[in-house]
């Protein structure tokens, strides 16, 4: 395990902040735009952080999350170069959904193209007022290449994911919320202090406990029911012997354990 981030091109910034790990988008004067060094950049980041970070947010520097594919790389590619390069995509994100903490993605401006593909590879996402959302690939002549044809559909539904392909469409933080494509909605200007206290607290949960929501449960939730149900009595099963939880169950039943609060 490192003991500090890696080594981050320009374009991104990383901080930590107790537990919890900080990366941020910071090519304002491009909107976040996400060129080959700062997807790999952000593949070093997620795949090694430092000892003792239990969770990590990102968030984008500027008036917008990130614009999406840096365009002005896209005309030097030919066919096999683009495969390769939306393959590099696919394991950059791969790190953060199926890294070692869960991510918090903090939103606000456009969220569009791979910006939105980026965000739906964390597991919580906190929009600001500010935020929409789009896929412009098709008003482009290209195709997504960053995961949004296996992730977004299983946020929002295939149809709506095609309808913001073929007619453009856009959608508002409001209408994000509510039809999946954030969790929290929030005032701009604040999201990222939400998206620090929501890390902060899936920091405080036991790390096996996190690694199977991240891990087991998705896998679970795209098998076959007779399969889910034998993998989650396994998960179940380890994370209950562990000492962790034994030590978290004791401190409920005599009355230092946390309590389920309303709100
Ligand atoms: C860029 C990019 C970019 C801005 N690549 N340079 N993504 C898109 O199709 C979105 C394209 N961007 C926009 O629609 C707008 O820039 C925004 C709505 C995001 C922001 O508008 P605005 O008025 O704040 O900024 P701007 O004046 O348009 O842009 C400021 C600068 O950023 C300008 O450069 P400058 O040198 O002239 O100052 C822009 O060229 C530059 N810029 N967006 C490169 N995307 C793995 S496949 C994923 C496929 C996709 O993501 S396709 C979607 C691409």
């Amino acid at each position: 395990m490192a003991e500090s981030f890696a080594k981050l091109p320009p374009s991104l910034q990383a901080e930590r902040k107790g537990d919890v790990a900080i990366l941020r988008l910071s090519r304002p004067e491009k909107r976040n735009a996400l060129d080959d060094g700062t997807v790999l950049g952000i593949e070093a980041f997620f795949s090694s952080l430092p000892d003792g970070i239990k969770a990590a947010v990102i968030h984008g520097a500027g008036e917008h999350f990130s614009a999406g594919l840096d365009l002005s790389e896209l005309s030097e590619r030919n066919t096999a170069e683009g495969m390769h390069h939306s393959r590099m995509w696919h394991r950059a994100f791969q790190h953060i959904e199926f890294g070692k903490v869960p991510v918090v993605a903090v939103l606000h401006g456009a969220v569009v193209g791979g910006g939105l593909e980026l965000a739906a590879s964390a597991h919580v996402r906190v929009a600001e007022r500010s935020s929409y959302y789009a896929l412009p690939e098709g008003s482009r002549g290209i195709y997504v290449g960053g995961g949004a044809s296996v992730r977004l559909p299983k946020l929002i539904g295939t149809a709506r994911v095609m309808d913001m392909m073929l007619t453009g469409r856009t959608y508002g933080a409001e209408e994000g919320l509510t039809i999946g494509l954030s969790q929290y909605l929030v005032d701009n200007g604040t999201g990222l202090a939400k998206g620090i206290e929501l890390a902060e607290r899936i920091a405080t949960n036991a790390p096996l406990t996190n690694f199977a929501i991240m891990h087991v449960l998705p896998r679970i939730a795209e098998s076959d029911p007779a399969s889910g149900y034998l993998a989650e009595s396994l998960m179940a099963a380890i994370a209950q012997g562990s000492d962790e939880a034994k030590a978290r169950l004791k401190d409920f039943l005599e009355k230092r354990g946390k309590k389920v609060l309303r709100g």
